[in-house]
């Protein structure tokens, strides 16, 4: 397993999940052919949430955010890692890959259907090249990547709009500075790294809810990708 370093300063210099993750099988631990991952990335604020939820509705997808997940983690009584993914959230640094991929394995097989297949929109993962790499190799080869394109002035305007009520200890403006170079600098990679690929479905992030996920609906129809109902 890769060593996992916290940035200097944090408290936890010894983390390790517990049990080993899967990352230490030589193939995925979900086959491709039952599995369908459909990855939704796009800068903070783009609109990945949102978005997801009307996918969930029409293509039967379950939603699974690692950001929400790590959220929840981090709230967990008892967690050895909620400190940890609060310093990261805060600095809108990305958390040691391997406790979200291990969140994320754990929660796809609990959403597994009885007959081993499953169809999941991953929101906001994965967000560093070795995330990619790794989750694609031992977990489950993705399908293809919805990614929203949006400036980030639109997306600070709707982040700060946000940060009025959302309790978020990253929707303020120091936060979402770091946000936005961590995406620029780490993220937006992961997407040219797909879109070389052929496996990005990309859409303009601006403009009403309904007007982007009508463009979301073109787009993933050209891939292939149709509405359950
Ligand atoms: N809104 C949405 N669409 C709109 C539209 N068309 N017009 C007007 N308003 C619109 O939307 C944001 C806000 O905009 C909402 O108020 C919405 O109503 C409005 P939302 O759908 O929530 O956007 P989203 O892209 O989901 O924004 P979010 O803030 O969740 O994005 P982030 O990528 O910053 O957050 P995430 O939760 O994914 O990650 C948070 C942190 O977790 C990261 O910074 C990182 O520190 C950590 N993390 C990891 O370390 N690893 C991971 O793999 C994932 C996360
Ligand atoms: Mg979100």
């Amino acid at each position: 397993m890769p060593a996992v370093l916290p940035p200097t300063g944090l408290p936890d210099p010894t983390l390790q999940p517990d049990p080993p993750l899967t990352s230490s099988n030589t193939s995925p631990a979900f086959d491709a052919d039952k599995v369908t991952v459909v990855y939704i990335l796009g800068g903070p604020g783009s609109g990945k949430g949102t978005q997801s939820a009307r996918l969930v509705q029409d293509y039967g997808f379950v939603h699974l955010s690692a950001g929400d997940l790590l959220r929840a983690e981090q709230d967990r009584s008892g967690s050895q890692y909620g400190q940890l993914i609060k310093e990261y959230i805060k600095n809108g640094q990305i958390v040691p890959m391997e406790v979200t991929v291990k969140l994320l394995e754990n929660a796809m097989h609990g959403k597994m259907a009885n007959d081993g297949t499953g169809r999941f929109l991953i929101d906001g993962f994965p967000r560093k090249m070795d995330q990619a790499a790794f989750f694609e190799s031992s977990v489950c080869h993705s399908r293809c990547t919805i990614f929203l394109d949006c400036p980030e002035d639109v997306m600070k305007e709707r982040l700060l709009n946000r940060g009025k009520t959302s309790g978020r200890i990253d929707d303020n403006e120091e936060s979402i500075k770091k946000r936005f170079r961590t995406f620029v600098e780490t993220s937006m990679p992961v997407v040219e790294h797909f879109e070389k690929e052929g496996r990005v479905v990309k859409v303009s992030a601006v403009g009403t809810e309904q007007e982007i996920y009508e463009h979301v609906v073109e787009e993933l129809a050209a891939h292939g990708i149709a509405p359950q109902k």
